[in-house]
């Protein structure tokens, strides 16, 4: 199995993940990407392969696959343990609402912090009005925050036991973090998830590479995993 994978690709990492939970082996191909040019030039195979142009692009045997939420439900058809979904529809429904809610509620806000990991404009006017949106967004992530705390009801985890809906969520408070959006104070289910699932294997694993990568071509984001 190969996964065209990018060094901070949010989607990359989220089906990553999934695949280090179901403990499948796969050859991780890193495509290029700086933060001035971001994904140019494309990889071929991915330009290939999906017409968005984007990664994640799975490979299985004779399959070629795109979009991390496919790739997920791929990965849970074709390789059923241990399950990454409920098995009853409703609770499967509930699970794909949050994952809906996680990669395009939650991006929506998240795109206006995205500007904090690329080098700073020369124009100190350019930076001041993308942050006066970026703190606009901010306001919106700190509601996502609330309503993921209330929906936990005394659960574990979103959909009761460990999920894909978790991956999906988990990625995007991650990267909120990662780019200096709110805290987790006073939200302490939401804050005691997430201190969970980031010791779990898989995520480490993932949050390690991503760190990582970061140190390398990321500028400095101020207020990064504040506490
Ligand atoms: N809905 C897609 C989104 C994929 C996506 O936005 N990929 C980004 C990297 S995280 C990308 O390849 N961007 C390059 C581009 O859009 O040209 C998924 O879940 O896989």
């Amino acid at each position: 199995m190969k996964l065209y994978s990018g060094p901070v690709s949010l989607f990359s990492r989220k089906v990553e993940i999934a695949l280090h939970e179901k403990g499948l082996v796969f050859e991780q191909i890193l495509v290029p990407f700086t933060q001035t040019r971001g994904y140019s030039p494309k990889n071929p195979d991915v330009l290939a392969i999906n017409p968005k142009g984007q990664v994640p692009v799975l490979v299985d045997r004779d399959l070629s696959l795109y979009d991390s939420t496919v790739i997920i439900e791929y990965l849970e058809d074709a390789y059923p343990d241990p399950a990454l979904y409920p098995k009853a529809s409703i609770e499967r429904a509930r699970c794909r609402l949050f994952d809906v809610f996680g990669d395009e509620v939650m991006l929506a806000p998240l795109r206006f912090l995205m500007h904090r990991t690329e080098p700073k404009p020369d124009d100190p006017e350019r930076w001041r009005a993308k942050e006066d949106k970026a703190r606009e967004a901010e306001t919106v992530l700190a509601g996502h925050f609330a309503e993921i705390d209330r929906a936990f009801q005394g659960k574990d985890y979103l959909c009761g036991a460990f999920s894909a809906a978790d991956i999906a969520v988990f990625m995007a408070v991650f990267w909120t973090r990662r780019l200096g959006g709110p805290s987790l104070k006073g939200h302490e289910t939401l804050a005691s998830w997430y201190g969970r699932l980031s010791t779990r294997p898989a995520f480490a694993r993932v949050i390690g590479e991503i760190r990582a990568a970061d140190e390398e071509l990321s500028a400095p984001v101020e207020g990064a995993f504040r506490e």
